[in-house]
């Protein structure tokens, strides 16, 4: 295998640094503060409160979430905040809303094992999320069937009954199939579609050219499987549809999820225990941050902050009217940096620099700003750009609070440690760069942020800290301390009282649109990028070396390209894509059909995946395709 130089671990932040002569030096946590403060000041005096952007952090808790985004609205003034949701489930989010009116996952890690079929769409979660998995498991031994659908025959595929090898970025035209079995097998549940649904007559229409053997042709899985998928979800008495990444990083990602959507709402899997439709969230508290506000559109509780009623609740409590518009997203924030429009941006626990696509082009816009702060617990390649770096407490084990998981459940994290060396908590450093801001916050305790939560959000108000204590984690929505909470979602839809059913959940009419960056003869290869379980994200937390057990960057290929291409495991390869170039070893692996590539994005320091990337982004969600990238591998000559 061919050497590698492996970088060493990064080293926990213990002081904060500041940028002097180009060069970043240690400095107090006075000097840093003000400095910080002071460029905050100077760019919304001279450019108003919408030249500035907060990427707030989804490993933090719901409480430093909250701050984060109140920070940005009542110390600042605009709505520019957000998190990595955007990258990840931004457009499960939407897509969810768009059809019940909320963006959560509809069902409790219980019914998962309670359920008679389990379909994992685009999703790994043996690797990605192994505590769920281990949901799926119990559900397995019980009986269940488990359906994986996935280009690459995962290790979760191998736990599947079935697997269906699809082709990149072709998953509309094999859910519209599925739809047209089942509805042609007449195994659609009418009483649901009837009460439940609006649009159907169309939706069926729209599905009509999608014959399995046109699926076939277009998606590469085989017309009988595609048959089996459709029935076999049609008849389970109980149903869960699970999707992730594979899903919803494309560019027509939102469509996507409501081709899944479609699927449930045919079947009636969804408002009843133990069927519904869950996107896995990715970060411990991505869920959470999205429902305390971390984004641009949604006060606290999915609140629409363009509902008049709302903001007035919130200025009220908060003493500063709310813009009553939309902010940016991450997407949109990094944009505005490159148009010059976005000039001072505050980004707590994310590395842009590395995890966003087309990550070069990051870089230079975040080079163009004039005022960055970054507050993290080691030192980022984003973090070495930034005017001022803030060290950070870690989240999960030295601070208090809570967070929220996949399953809408809120639960408690308790401070076990000090943060290292002069390293505070989140929120203390948020808090004390709003008093040099003109605004006197003082939290005590985490418990009186929750507290003031519980007082603006409906759906967290029954929450109390000694309720999620006695009850080891409550789901939302819970409205009160005496009510009984739902384990899952939306069953209003099946009441027969149209009064009390409420607002029927839409069909939508889904086209099939390929991946935006075009295979052809210079790049005739498909690259897909994902994660294993050995690693996080963009390395930082799990450190960037390799291991006789961690294997670092590779290019993975199947064993057909291999051969044509003349290498075999451990030889490096170059691969290319329209934007980029990097090296790796290769490794061959069966795992992967003719024509697929497979990287992670968990070893940027040592090879630069996102520099292949492609930014084409979901217009609705704002998601970047790092699922569907058009790339070249040759063998480096000579070794
Ligand atoms: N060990 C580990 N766990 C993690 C993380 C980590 O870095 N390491 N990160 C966390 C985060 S932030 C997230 S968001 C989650 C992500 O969790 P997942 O989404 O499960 O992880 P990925 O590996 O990114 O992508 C899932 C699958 O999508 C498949 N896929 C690619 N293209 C397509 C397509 O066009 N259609 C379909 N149907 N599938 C496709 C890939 O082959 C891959 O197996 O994991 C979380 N958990
Ligand atoms: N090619 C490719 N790229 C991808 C993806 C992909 O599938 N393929 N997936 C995308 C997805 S889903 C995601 S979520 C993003 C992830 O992208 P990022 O969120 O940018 O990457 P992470 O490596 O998770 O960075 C987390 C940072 O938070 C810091 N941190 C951890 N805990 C705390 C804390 O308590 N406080 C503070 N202040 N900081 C903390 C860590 O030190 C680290 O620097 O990457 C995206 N990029
Ligand atoms: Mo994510």
């Amino acid at each position: 295998m061919a050497k590698k130089t492996p970088r060493a671990p990064y080293v926990r932040l213990t002081r904060p640094l500041v940028r002097d002569a180009g060069e970043l030096r240690p400095a107090s946590w006075d000097e840093a503060l003000d400095r910080a403060a002071e460029g905050f000041r100077r760019n919304v005096e001279a450019h108003g409160p919408d030249a500035f952007g907060m990427f707030s952090c989804a490993r933090a808790t719901n409480e430093m979430n909250f701050v984060a985004q109140k920070f940005t609205r009542v110390v600042i003034g605009t709505n520019n905040v957000d998190s990595c949701n955007r990258t990840c489930h931004a457009p499960s989010v939407a897509g969810l809303a768009a059809a019940f009116g909320s963006g959560g996952g509809t069902s409790s890690y219980q019914e998962i094992e309670d359920t008679d079929l389990i379909v994992l769409w685009g999703s790994s979660a043996r690797e990605a999320h192994p505590i769920f998995f281990q949901h799926v498991l119990k559900a397995i031994r019980r009986g269940a069937r488990v359906f994986a659908v996935d280009p690459r025959r995962t290790s979760t595929a191998r736990w599947a009954d079935r697997w269906l090898g699809l082709n990149v970025g072709t998953d509309i035209p094999l859910a519209n199939a599925v739809a047209r079995e089942i509805i042609h097998a007449g195994l659609h549940n009418t009483t649901f579609v009837e009460r439940g649904t609006s649009g159907f007559a169309e939706f069926a229409a729209s599905v009509e050219p999608w014959t399995l053997e046109a699926a076939e042709r277009e998606t590469g899985v085989p017309a009988a499987a595609i048959r089996e998928l459709a029935h076999a979800y049609a008849r389970a008495d109980r149903a869960q549809l699970c999707w992730t990444l594979g899903i919803t990083e494309h560019h027509n990602a939102t469509d996507n999820v409501r081709a899944l959507i479609n699927l449930a709402l045919l079947t009636g899997h969804v408002g009843c225990y133990g069927s519904g439709l869950n996107p896995l969230r990715g970060q411990n508290n991505v869920q959470g941050g999205g429902d305390m506000g971390a984004i641009p559109d949604r006060l606290a509780g999915f609140q629409d902050i363009l509902d008049p009623a709302v903001r007035t609740r919130f200025a009220q409590a908060w003493g500063r009217e709310i813009q009553p518009r939309h902010g940016l997203n991450l997407t949109d924030m990094l944009a505005a940096m490159g148009a010059g429009t976005l000039t001072a941006a505050y980004i707590i626990g994310e590395n842009p620099t590395q995890s966003e696509a087309d990550a070069e082009h990051t870089v230079k816009r975040l080079g163009l700003l004039d005022h960055l702060v970054v507050q993290d617990i080691f030192l980022t390649r984003t973090a070495r750009m930034a005017d001022v770096v803030l060290p950070a407490g870690a989240a999960w084990c030295e601070s208090d609070g809570t967070m929220t998981n996949s399953e809408r459940r809120v639960q408690r994290v308790r401070k076990a440690l000090d943060p290292p060396g002069e390293a505070r908590d989140d929120i203390d450093i948020l808090c004390a760069l709003a008093r040099r801001l003109g605004h006197d916050w003082r939290y005590e305790r985490a418990e009186d942020i929750w507290d003031e939560v519980r007082s603006l959000s409906p759906i967290h108000a029954g929450m109390s800290y000694a309720r999620l204590e006695e009850r080891q984690g409550i789901q939302w929505p819970c409205y009160s301390e005496d009510g009984e909470e739902p384990s899952f979602l939306h069953s209003r839809l099946w009441e027969t009282d149209p009064e009390a059913r409420g607002r029927p959940a839409p069909f939508a009419v889904l086209r099939h649109s390929p991946p935006v960056d075009r295979l052809d003869q210079e790049f005739p290869l498909r690259l897909t990028t994902g994660r294993r379980l050995d690693s996080y994200n963009t390395g930082v937390q799990s450190g960037g070396f390799a291991s006789p057990l961690r294997r670092g960057e590779n290019v993975e290929l199947s064993p057909e390209d291999a051969e044509r291409l003349g290498v075999t495991t451990g030889e490096q390869v170059r691969i290319s894509s329209r934007r980029g170039t990097v090296t790796a070893p290769a490794f061959v692996d069966p795992a992967l059909r003719p024509g697929l590539v497979f990287m992670t994005m968990h070893f940027p320091d040592e090879v630069n995946t996102n520099s292949l990337t492609i930014e084409a982004t979901d217009p609705i969600a704002g998601t970047a395709e790092y699922k569907a990238t058009a790339v070249r591998v040759e063998k480096v000559g000579g070794n």
